[in-house]
């Protein structure tokens, strides 16, 4: 009797043992789950797109491909005038028109001489791909491609060997210009061209022409860092649009295996992702500074304010996904100053609005953690560490973080951060306000995934609540900041 009682208590510390330390073990990821260069990239946020070629000297946005290299003349030409403003704009990255639809190639390349050779840029012997790879170096902003699949200059154009000349331009850019972070497949095809002489429309099944899974295996393995973008990943997705903006809910995933770069009526599938997708591929927003894509004069006096510009900025970033804002040097070839006095004041613009975090010295708590174990207490959303985070026990899938400012404060911003190694969860929230010693609604929300910044209406509080009203797994915040 005695040695049954024992093995009975034996028995129950066992299975409190096991229970407090089974919700002590970390939430399992909820599959699908980003790799470690789409984290990186995550974190770059934004950067810069840049569209130059002879269509910064023709006025076209979309070259014939019957252009004489000798127009491509920039007077001024300065990459390092691009990479310093890029920079000092707080962007993290800059991504050139290596071959625009016209097929004017910036670089030496072996394999036609539609570029810069017969140019009299620097008399025929620049590479202006070289130049802004250096820039971007030199200033510390990563350097990625953009190699347009559509080729109005190519007499191969929609043959097989097209695409043969294509990989070897892919080749050369991705061997000769250091470290790639990204790579941009365009789903442009408008069919009509100069294609060595024949003036004439040539169509291609997008859905097979290019082969794409045989070129992306090129990209693995001369840049395996490299993320390649397009309207089906596989690394990261077109948004859906090019005026600025993710949807909402915007899901990082996707399901890819049905789509294919061009394919149609794909934008809004692409604006918000899919929850149920098999598939990590985060949305990117390119969208252009001025109304076109490369310079014209006329649209000197159209280049964003810096209020739109930051509008842009709360519905890319402050949804998840990352801004590729476009700055199109002009026929000096430097950056306009209209683009930068904007980009200046957009700048300070998000400085000003984002500087005084006012969760840094608050207090978090929240109504249930991840086996009343510390390593998953709500302070992790405050602690300025991206790695740690506050988690529930799996069966809660509703719970609530409250921000105690000690003393009211104006607030006006509150951005949420799912710790996203464990996969995207959110569904579902709510931002209440402490007033009137009663919460009230401040603001609603669907997905959170990397980051959400959610606008409020400024009002005066001493605390915040974030109510997570739906999740598909159980919540796991990492980073939470008021402004
Ligand atoms: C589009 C192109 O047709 C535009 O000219 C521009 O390059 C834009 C970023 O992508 O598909």
């Amino acid at each position: 009797m005695r040695k049954l009682h024992h093995l009975f208590i034996s028995t129950g510390i066992l299975v409190l043992f096991a229970a407090c330390s089974k919700e002590a073990v970390p939430p399992q990821a909820l599959l699908p789950v980003p790799n470690e260069h789409q984290l990186a990239w995550q974190e770059l946020e934004q950067y810069a797109f840049i569209h130059f070629t002879t269509n910064t000297f023709t006025g076209k946005e979309w070259g014939y491909g019957d252009e004489q290299a000798s127009i491509f003349n920039p007077t001024n030409f300065d990459a390092g005038q691009w990479a310093k403003n890029i920079k000092e704009a707080g962007l993290k990255a800059l991504i050139l028109t290596c071959k625009h639809h016209d097929g004017f190639c910036l670089w030496q390349s072996k394999y036609t001489e539609h570029s810069v050779k017969n140019s009299p840029f620097m008399d025929g012997k620049g590479d202006v791909v070289k130049a802004v790879a250096d820039a971007c170096h030199k200033y510390g902003l990563k350097f990625g491609i953009y190699l347009s699949p559509w080729d109005r200059n190519s007499a191969q154009y929609a043959t097989p060997e097209y695409i043969t000349y294509y990989r070897n331009q892919l080749r050369e850019l991705l061997s000769n210009y250091g470290e790639i972070f990204e790579v941009w497949f365009d789903g442009a095809n408008g069919g009509d061209g100069f294609y060595g002489g024949a003036r004439e429309t040539r169509k291609i099944d997008n859905r097979t022409y290019y082969d794409w899974a045989n070129t992306h295996s090129i990209v693995r393995e001369l840049a395996p860092q490299a993320l390649m973008f397009s309207d089906a990943g596989p690394d990261i997705r077109w948004c859906g649009n090019e005026s600025g903006f993710v949807g909402q809910p915007n899901w990082h995933l996707i399901n890819a295996d049905t789509l294919y770069p061009g394919k149609p009526h794909i934008e809004r599938l692409l604006n918000h992702g899919d929850e149920n997708g098999r598939s990590w591929i985060p949305a990117e927003v390119d969208v252009s500074i001025r109304p076109g894509w490369f310079y014209h004069e006329s649209e000197d006096s159209k280049v964003k304010t810096p209020e739109t510009l930051f509008k842009i900025y709360m519905e890319s970033v402050g949804r998840g996904a990352n801004l590729l804002l476009n700055i199109p040097p002009d026929q000096r070839g430097l950056l306009h100053e209209n683009d930068i006095r904007a980009l200046r004041e957009w700048k300070t613009l998000l400085d000003k609005t984002f500087s005084l975090n006012l969760a840094e010295k608050a207090k978090a708590k929240a109504n249930s953690y991840r086996g009343k174990s510390k390593i998953y207490a709500a302070s992790n959303v405050i602690d300025g560490n991206k790695d740690t985070y506050w988690a529930t026990d799996d069966n809660i899938l509703a719970a609530e973080l409250e921000i105690d400012f000690g003393k009211p404060q104006k607030i006006n911003y509150v951005l949420i951060q799912e710790y996203i190694k464990l996969g995207q969860r959110i569904k579902a929230f709510n931002i209440d306000v402490w007033k009137d010693d009663d919460w009230t609604s401040a603001a609603k929300g669907s997905t959170v995934g990397y980051k959400r910044i959610v606008e409020i209406s400024p009002v005066e509080t001493p605390k915040i609540r974030i109510r997570f009203t739906e999740a598909k797994a159980c919540p796991a915040i990492s980073n939470v900041e008021v402004y």
